[in-house]
């Protein structure tokens, strides 16, 4: 084992070339400042795979959005998580809550998720900071579903996404919400979505960055305006579109 002791905190930034530097978003000064911020979550969140993926941890490291690890079989997907410690909930205890600006708001369960109509895609996923997993299969409800059930007020812009992690948040407005690719997604790599990966139940935004596809989903907001997600706050794009913003060029994603 060669990760850090509990407690060790963020190792410092290598020198020499970074690779994630070519069309980062972000100056190096924020990218610091935003590993300062996410220090807590460093300490625990672990260990999960600096011992298998060595070679890749230092690039890791560098990873502004949050801490990483490549996750065991996770086929080149990175663990990320801004929280220090995240409960594990199941049927037994997951609960989605839809609120806000909506005539009929509304808690489902899992099972009362699961009954609902399920929409299957398969896309490529792309994290702003460089790296691409392709042809990931995500599966659950659309978005769009959940809003139409609560019944959107008029003059609602936008929705907000809230995680029990306790911290993490994103945002879309509501036309993007409506999209027929944005899921609510029980579903990833046709199995559920595990606990690393945000389960039991993520967001899925499958035409943008991914840190818009919030894990660990516990809540969602209609409001009047977007409000800037957790990122977003540290200076990442709201309208994240994979390869037209946050000055890069990744090929699309849908
Ligand atoms: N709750 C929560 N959701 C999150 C994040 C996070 O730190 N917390 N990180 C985002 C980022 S930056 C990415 S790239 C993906 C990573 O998902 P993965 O851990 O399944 O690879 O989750 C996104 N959603
Ligand atoms: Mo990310």
């Amino acid at each position: 084992m060669n990760s850090p002791p509990p407690g060790a905190g963020p190792e410092p930034a290598e020198p020499g070339p970074d690779p994630d530097a070519v069309g980062a978003p972000v100056g190096r000064r924020l990218v610091l400042t935003m590993l300062g911020l996410g220090a807590a979550g460093l300490v625990a969140a672990p260990v999960l795979q600096r011992t298998m993926e060595s070679g890749l941890g230092a690039l890791a490291d560098k990873d502004p959005t949050g801490l990483t690890g490549l996750l065991p079989n996770g086929g080149g997907f990175r663990y990320y998580s801004v929280a220090s410690s995240v409960p594990s909930k199941g049927a037994a205890d997951y609960r989605l809550t839809v609120d806000g600006l909506v005539d009929r708001p509304a808690t489902y369960t899992l099972d009362a998720l699961k009954a609902l109509p399920q929409t299957r895609m398969v896309r490529d996923v792309q994290c702003v900071t460089g790296w691409r997993v392709p042809e990931t299969p995500f599966e659950g409800v659309r978005l769009s579903a959940l809003l139409d059930a609560a019944g959107v007020r008029p003059g609602a812009k936008a929705v907000r996404f809230t995680c029990f992690d306790g911290t993490y948040s994103e945002s879309l407005t509501l036309d993007q919400a409506r999209r027929g690719d944005v899921l609510v997604a029980l579903r990833m790599q046709d199995g559920p979505v595990s606990h690393s990966h945000g389960g039991p139940v993520r967001l899925y935004v499958a035409p943008m960055y991914f840190y818009k596809s919030a894990k660990w989903l516990s809540g969602i907001t209609v409001t009047d305006s977007v409000r800037p997600g957790y990122w977003e706050e540290l200076g990442y794009d709201v309208d994240a579109w994979v390869g037209r913003s946050n000055g890069r060029d990744d090929a699309p994603t849908t």
